[in-house]
This record gives structure tokens, C-alpha cells and sequence, in this order.
């Protein structure tokens, strides 16, 4: 049988579970999860491997509704990059999505000649009456090729999701080396690390304030040391992260450096920073040098 591959992307609304549907395929934990939306801000591709395929997985951020910053149309624009390259399009929602699809969606899911496969997420906390009124109403506005309804949480019906899609890439040849797993390099994973954490240690709008930046990465024999800066927008988030006498980025840099080790299996120091720098979520040159 010839070879297949292709580009199977991912797109929807934040929080409707991308992140945790990749790393279920990819059975082991690459993108971030938390329970906040955009979570995820970089699109990440990651690669799954056999002797007869080769499928391209790539994770986007969620599409957000109102872009308020620049920030957010970087990464709305980034989610829609990836209808160009998808040789198979997963369109996800979930239980608690609005079903209000912007025109510009509709409309380039429309042009999309690639299969586009509609999946409902989150099964398993929903009434079959819900799931069906989910299903007939994108059926109403988008033709797809399949639709599956699945707790990427729990696995239920990934697999046979996960087939479907293998059934439905193109003859092509292997696009990555087939050992290689993703195109982002480990010191990435690291910066996403500690976003994880903060998202899931601070509140409100500190995280969406955050950015993480490495600043020197050494690998030595027996520790790797890392040093990272937490930019922040104003002055009293900085005073937030760093917390009294120095707690919260204690507590931070603790359970961050903990899953760095855990996800570079290797022994690390890691030392924070935080430096605040007004409205970076507006400012191109930073969201530049921060690879937006
Ligand atoms: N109950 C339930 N929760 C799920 C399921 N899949 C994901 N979640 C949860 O939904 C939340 C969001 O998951 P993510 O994978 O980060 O969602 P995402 O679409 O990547 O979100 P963004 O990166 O913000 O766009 C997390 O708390 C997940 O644990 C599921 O099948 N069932
Ligand atoms: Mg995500």
C-alpha cells in the first residue's frame, strides 16, 4: 500500500479540549491543559509515526470571539493559518460552545476543500438530546465528511476517531523524520510549562498578562539550569507573582520546576524573574520576540 501523511489540524473555540485531544493521540503530555481558555497561544505541531503513515497533528490556539489585543488577533490568525496547509480538518466544540460561528469561520470552512471531520467533545458529561442538537445544527451550516462524539478526557471514541483520520490522509510521502515528534524545541515546552502554571496558580487576569521568555539554558552533566523571565504588564501583577516575602513565585518556581524535570527527565535549577513591560499584548516588536 502506498504511504500516506498529511497536516490534520485542529481548530475551535478555547477550552473546548484540542490540547488534551493531541496529547491523547500522542499518548504522552506535549501541549499544555488547563482549565482556562487560550491556554494554548503557539501553534504546535506533533507527529505521529508508522511504517505505512505519517500524521501531522498541529494544535492552534483557540478562535477568540472579540479580539481585544493585538495579542488576540495573532492568535485568531494563527488558528486560521492552519486551514491552509490541513490536508484533514478536525473541527471541535464542546458542551458549553455558543454554536455562533463568526461569518469569517463559516466562510473559510466552506472554501476548505480537505475533509473536515466535525467532533463533539466533553461526551461525557453531556444528555444524547444535547449532543444531537449540536450535531444537527453544524450539519445545517457545514457539510463534513464524519462526525464523532468523544471525551478526549476519557478516550472514549477516540480511536476510532483517530482511524477515520488515518483512513482519510492522502497518498504522501513522511514530511519529519519519523523519530521526530515535534517541530518545537524542548527549551519551548519549558516556557509553556511555566505559563501552565501560572495559569493554573493565579487569577484573573494575570495569567493573560504573563509571557515567559528563557533567558539561559544550560545542560550540564548532572542538573540542567534554567533561567526564565515572567513579563507582565503592569506593575502590581509583578507584585502578584513575586506574592509576600517572596511566596507565590516560591510556590511557582517550585511546581514548574518539578514537571520541567518530570518532562526533561534530567535534574534542574530553575530561577525566575519578573519584569514588567506595559502593554506587551499591544506592542509588535515584543509580540515579535516573543515568536507571535
Ligand atoms: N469533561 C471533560 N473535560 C475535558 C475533556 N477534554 C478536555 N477537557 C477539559 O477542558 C479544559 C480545556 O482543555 P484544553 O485541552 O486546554 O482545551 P483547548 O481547546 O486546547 O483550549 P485553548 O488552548 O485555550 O484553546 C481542561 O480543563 C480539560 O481537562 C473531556 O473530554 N471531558
Ligand atoms: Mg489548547
Amino acid at each position: 500500500m502506498a504511504h500516506k501523511s498529511g497536516f490534520v489540524n485542529i481548530i475551535g473555540r478555547p477550552n473546548v479540549g484540542k490540547s488534551t485531544l493531541i496529547n491523547r493521540f500522542i499518548g504522552q503530555k506535549m501541549a499544555i491543559v488547563t482549565h482556562k481558555p487560550q491556554t494554548t497561544r503557539h501553534r504546535i505541531l506533533a507527529v505521529i509515526s508508522e511504517e505505512e503513515y505519517q500524521i501531522v497533528f498541529s494544535d492552534t490556539p483557540g478562535i477568540v470571539r472579540d479580539p481585544g489585543y493585538e495579542l488576540h488577533r495573532s492568535l485568531n490568525s494563527s488558528a486560521y493559518s492552519s486551514f491552509e496547509d490541513a490536508d484533514v480538518l478536525l473541527l471541535m466544540t464542546d458542551d458549553r460552545d455558543d454554536l455562533n460561528p463568526q461569518e469569517n469561520l463559516i466562510q473559510r470552512l466552506h472554501n476548505l476543500q480537505a475533509p473536515k471531520i466535525l467532533v463533539v467533545n466533553k461526551m461525557d458529561r453531556m444528555e444524547s438530546e444535547h449532543i444531537d442538537k449540536i450535531i444537527s445544527h453544524w450539519a445545517d451550516i457545514v457539510s463534513f465528511e464524519n462526525t464523532f462524539t468523544i471525551s478526549a478526557r476519557d478516550g472514549i471514541n477516540t480511536d476510532e476517531l483517530f482511524n477515520f483520520i488515518v483512513k482519510s490522509l492522502p497518498p504522501g510521502p513522511a514530511y519529519y523524520p519519523k523519530d521526530q515528534l515535534t517541530d518545537r524545541p524542548e527549551r519551548f515546552f519549558v516556557t509553556e510549562i511555566i505559563r501552565e502554571e501560572i495559569l493554573l496558580q493565579f487569577r484573573q487576569e494575570i495569567p493573560y498578562a504573563s509571557e515567559v521568555v528563557i533567558e539561559a539554558y544550560q545542560e550540564e552533566e548532572t542538573i540542567t539550569r534554567i533561567a526564565a523571565l515572567i513579563f507582565v504588564s503592569r506593575k502590581t501583577q509583578k507584585g502578584i507573582i513575586i506574592g509576600k516575602g517572596g511566596a507565590a513565585i516560591k510556590k511557582l518556581g517550585t511546581e514548574a520546576r518539578k514537571k520541567i524535570e518530570n518532562f526533561l527527565d534530567a535534574k534542574v535549577y530553575l530561577e525566575l524573574h519578573v519584569k514588567v513591560k506595559k502593554n506587551w499584548r499591544d506592542d509588535e516588536n515584543m509580540l515579535r520576540r516573543f515568536g507571535y
